[in-house]
């Protein structure tokens, strides 16, 4: 059993229930428990011309495998209709594995920690609400120092969903 956590992106198509929805569908994944959901967070798109998005962390707590639990995501991200146009496109619903345990996960498919969470406020401050206050990550960084060098300017937190 490990404790994972899971960052959550939408500006398509009603983020805030897409959110909602997944949230719904990690709940039924096999083996596994939703321990914490973050609020809602709304930001504008790192790209320009894009539709605001929504985004949340969840914390999971399950015995699934990185690859199983990879391959459970992107069904999610389907079934609430993700279409992979291009790269960095607008979305319905992103999952991204942040954190699985203390893992560091080197594979093709799969690089944990994720390789851009570590400058993302989106990331960074709903993670915050759910790690424990000293939190240290795999890779050796405090929680507590990236959030002091990643401005919450930009941000706006929604009430809890
Ligand atoms: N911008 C915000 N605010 N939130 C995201 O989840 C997000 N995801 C992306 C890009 C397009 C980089 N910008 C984002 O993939």
């Amino acid at each position: 059993m490990e404790r994972i956590y899971i960052g959550m992106g939408s500006n398509l198509a009603a983020p805030d229930r897409q959110l909602r929805c997944a949230i719904e569908a990690l709940a039924h994944l096999p083996g596994t428990r939703v321990a914490g959901v973050s609020a809602f967070y709304q930001s504008d798109s790192l790209l320009t011309g894009q539709p605001r998005y929504t985004n949340a962390v969840a914390a999971l707590d399950s015995s699934l495998a990185p690859l199983e639990l990879l391959d459970a995501l992107q069904a999610i991200e389907n079934d609430q209709g993700r279409e992979r146009l291009e790269r960095w496109g607008p979305r319905t619903l992103d999952l991204d594995i942040l954190l699985f345990g203390d893992q560091l996960i080197d594979e093709p498919r799969l690089k944990v920690p994720h390789y851009q969470m570590h400058l993302r406020a989106f990331v960074l401050y709903p993670l915050a609400e759910l790690a424990p206050a000293d939190f240290l990550l795999p890779d050796g960084q405090h929680l507590s120092d990236l959030l002091a060098a990643c401005p919450f300017a930009g941000l706006e937190r929604l009430a809890i969903a």
